[in-house]
């Protein structure tokens, strides 16, 4: 964004509680209004400043000199604040040029050409997980579907040993109410995540990773770009932080949407080739992480907006993807769209480092259902699960046809 000649304003202002139980439900009419707003909009309640719509959003993500991660993306400060249960991140809470020499390691840990390995086991898990829901009939599309797949499938790609769902579960749910306040949520998770950080710590050393994954080529990568053992263990960290919950959202909204839009579930199950852009179209749309944080590292004059430095303002991916002059039909989901622009996995430096293996957990878990799953009905309401930054399901009771 060029920088403005007119004398700039303060701005306008709004009442909203990004962090509200009726925001962390159902965040889209207020981004809406967010949007209509203005470019950048002052939040006093929390005296952060907000972004949602696409142009600015992709802009402050692509701007990591004037918005900067270093001192956390969240709410609170990091450099003031440290959380109690984690050192700051390697990747996530850093900026260039430490940022990039950490982020090479891990992206090339993760590249499409490493990731290929995993396709394989990732269908075979996918085939499996299918067969035994359609024998089901009726299911929990949350307890049952959505969080077991990422749940085994990303810690065994990563070479975790043992049964790690309910630790990774309750860090991810930390990890993400973190970026919010001190609220209900944020120690609810602190309490159920009680003693899982240690153990979580204990996992990523590389001595308890096993040989052929990706922990051990991250630790491997890590040593050849001149970091320490103790870097690497956090690098590992920080995926298995990021990387199951996530996963666990988009593939419970994927089946909210499917239940909702049989014409689309219809649409997948004629062409599978379309599970890869049904799953990014159920990141658009829902937009699974709501939006991070960045801080000013400088005054920055936005639009004709001052935001003084050393500022929190909040960077609203959510809105971004439901932004009428961004999208042709925003609010509508459809698995042929385009979804390129599409900000859920954000932007910029710190672009989702997992996002190839988020994308294949996602189609390879569509594509095996599309193979066997007539069609998608719900069998109730389904069940929010508040999160301060990672919207998400609870319950999703359903039955599916299959003949
Ligand atoms: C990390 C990390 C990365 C993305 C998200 C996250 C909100 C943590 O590097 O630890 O949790």
């Amino acid at each position: 964004m060029e920088l403005s000649t007119a004398p700039p304003t303060a701005g306008p202002t709004s009442d909203l509680d990004p962090f509200a139980d009726a925001f962390l439900v159902d965040p889209f009419p207020a981004l809406e209004e967010l949007r209509e707003t203005g470019p950048v909009v002052y939040l006093p309640r929390y005296d952060v400043w907000a972004v949602a719509r696409h142009q600015d959003v992709h802009a402050v993500l692509r701007d990591h000199r004037r918005f900067s991660s270093a001192a956390g993306v969240g709410l609170g400060d990091l450099t003031t604040d440290a959380y109690s249960w984690r050192r700051p991140s390697l990747i996530l809470e850093v900026d260039p040029p430490t940022h990039t020499a950490h982020r090479a390691v891990v992206a090339k840990t993760m590249s499409p050409r490493a990731m290929q390995t995993f396709q394989e086991v990732f269908d075979v898990e996918a085939a499996a997980l299918a067969d035994r829901l359609v024998a089901l009939g009726r299911f929990d599309a949350v307890a049952d579907l959505a969080e077991p797949f990422p749940s085994v499938v990303f810690p065994r790609a990563l070479g975790a040993e043992g049964d790690t769902r309910d630790a990774l579960l309750a860090y991810g749910s930390l990890s993400f109410n973190a970026i919010g306040p001190a609220n209900r949520h944020l120690e609810a998770a602190l309490e159920r995540a009680r003693g899982v950080p240690e153990l979580i710590a204990e996992k990523c050393r590389r001595e308890a990773l096993r040989p052929g994954s990706i922990g051990i080529a991250l630790h491997d990568a890590a040593a050849a770009a001149g970091l320490t053992e103790d870097q690497a263990t956090q690098l590992v960290r920080s995926l298995f932080s990021a990387g199951v919950d996530t996963t666990v959202s988009g593939l419970a909204f994927a089946v909210l949407a499917f239940a909702r839009h049989r014409e689309q579930w219809q649409l997948v199950r004629d062409d599978p080739s379309l599970a890869r852009n049904a799953f990014d179209e159920v990141v658009r749309h829902q937009s699974p992480v709501t939006g991070f944080f960045r801080t000013t590292t400088t005054e920055v004059v936005w639009d004709d907006v001052v935001i003084p430095a050393r500022r929190k303002v909040m960077v609203l991916f959510a809105g971004a993807n439901r932004d009428p002059r961004h999208w042709d039909r925003p609010e509508d989901f459809d698995v042929r769209r385009r979804t390129a622009g599409n900000l859920g996995y954000g932007a910029g430096a710190h672009v989702c480092a997992g996002m190839t293996i988020a994308r294949m957990e996602g189609e390879a878990l569509i594509r095996a259902l599309a193979a066997r799953v007539d069609s998608w009905h719900l069998e109730g309401d389904p069940e929010p699960r508040l999160n301060n930054s990672l919207r998400g399901l609870s319950r999703l009771p359903v039955r599916v046809r299959s003949q």
